[in-house]
């Protein structure tokens, strides 16, 4: 089964704080050296999966999940201070997506995954970093790198591990609420769950999904009661939990309880009688359960019944260690399949990226663009003429210049960079 809870929203990582540009002043020193700070790092967003989480309600209404900003750096090589990281809780079954180039960022499969989601920008560094044996007074600083800034889809799928199947009013929704952070309507009329409930389970270190799903009934497998909708959902379950009530309160025998929901499960396709099976002999808290349970397992030697009660908690562990323990060895085997898989993937050799792509839109414009080139340009304080002398020095060693001039750039071309227009001379 599979529960898809969806969020858009904007994720927006802290831009990096712009560098400084000073000199020291000192009284009796005639030319100080260069002395502006480094700008500090912008916060990055991190998501961490919970296994106390179920849903996505925590972002759900959130329009921007951001970070701040790096402080700039300030005189007397002061470092800008770096902003603090935010760290979101997810449910475990999340998956980032970025809308904006479609890449899955992040996919959570287990408890207590940290992964980086938007990566603040670096801090730009201060003119005391551009002093060299050429350049003592250098008037150059870099503004903070822009924090990644993308629109994202988070999306919720949970795969139930675990599909409590039975009768209506055998106590399933009970159980889910007492192992679970899931609190499902429990009561006694019958037809009480009429879509499934998704619950989280702990066993020690591990944790699986647990499907508490509408009653099933004699008929079921023709469409009869609610059952022919969910049945499709078993089929994708690892285990079936299968809750028989001991208490038989509603007038009913165990043992012919089991034998009908097995028929039904049969008849609907034989591949759900043969998943794992476990009993939760439940409510055993009631006078006569024991005398059932004890004609139920002459009956059925082959299975492993749990018996508990949802009311009073007992016998609960036992049955979640043995649910867990058949989890983890189906998706053990299921994981070798998938590793089999992978080693027909095809690995793409990354071409070298040059960093900036020239187009030649018309008769005397060149366009230059690309992501390095576009960062660098947005990093490089180029209101001041040495600044500017920086970037058109970066572009010639990246190759940029010769490349116009072989394109067939003339004197008075125009290249644009961004929101820049520049004069080409060779
Ligand atoms: N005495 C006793 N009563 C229980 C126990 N577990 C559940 N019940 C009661 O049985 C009734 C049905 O419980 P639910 O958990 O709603 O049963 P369900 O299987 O989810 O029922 P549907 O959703 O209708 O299929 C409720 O009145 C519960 O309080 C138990 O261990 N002992
Ligand atoms: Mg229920």
């Amino acid at each position: 089964m599979l529960f898809v809870d969806k969020v858009k929203l904007e994720i927006k990582a802290g831009n990096g704080g712009n560098g400084a540009i000073s000199f020291h002043r000192e009284k009796y020193v005639d030319k100080g050296g260069p002395a502006g700070g480094d700008g500090g790092r912008g916060g990055s967003i991190y998501f961490t999966s919970d296994s106390g989480l179920t849903t996505l309600l925590d972002i759900k209404y959130r329009r921007i999940i951001e970070a701040k900003s790096g402080e700039n750096g300030g005189k007397n090589n002061m470092y800008g201070r770096s902003a603090e990281d935010i760290y979101v809780k997810v449910p475990v079954g999340t998956v980032v997506t970025n809308l904006d180039d479609n890449r899955i960022i992040a996919d959570f499969k287990k408890p207590n995954e940290t992964k980086l989601i938007a990566k603040g920008g670096r801090g730009g560094r201060g003119n005391a970093k551009f002093c060299n044996s050429v350049n003592q007074v250098p008037k150059v600083a870099e503004n903070g790198e822009p924090g990644e800034d993308f629109n994202a889809s988070v999306e919720l799928k949970l795969l139930a591990d675990v599909g409590l199947v039975g009768l209506p009013s055998v106590g399933k929704s009970s159980i889910i609420s007492c192992v679970s952070a899931c609190k499902p309507e429990i009561a006694s009329y019958h037809f009480t769950t009429l879509i499934p409930n998704l619950g989280v389970v702990r066993s020690g270190d591990d944790s699986f999904v647990m499907a508490d799903l509408p009653g099933l009934i004699e008929g079921a497998s023709q469409g009869k009661g609610l059952g022919l909708q969910f049945l499709r959902h078993i089929e994708r379950c690892k285990v079936l939990i299968h809750v028989v009530d001991m208490g038989q309160e509603e007038g009913r025998d165990a043992l012919e309880d089991f034998r009908v929901i097995n028929k039904e499960l049969e008849k609907y396709k034989t591949i759900l009688l043969n998943k794992p099976m476990i009993v939760a002999a439940n409510k055993m808290d009631v006078d006569g359960a024991k005398e059932n349970l004890e004609r139920f397992k002459k009956e059925f030697k082959d299975y492993d019944i749990f018996p508990i009660s949802s009311l009073t908690h007992s016998g609960l562990d036992a049955l979640i260690f043995k649910a867990n323990e058949i989890v983890k060895k189906e998706k053990e085997s299921a994981l070798l399949s998938e590793e089999d898989i992978q080693t027909s993937h095809v690995y793409k050799i990354k071409e070298k990226d040059k960093g900036y792509i020239i187009t030649h839109p018309s008769l005397h414009l060149w366009v230059v663009s690309g992501e390095r080139i576009e960062k660098l340009y947005r990093m490089t304080n180029i209101t001041d003429d040495e600044g500017f002398m920086y970037l058109i020095s970066v572009m010639r060693k990246m190759g940029i210049d010769d490349e116009l001039t072989e394109l067939g750039a003339v004197d008075g071309d125009t290249i644009k960079l961004c929101d820049l227009e520049m004069d080409y001379f060779s």
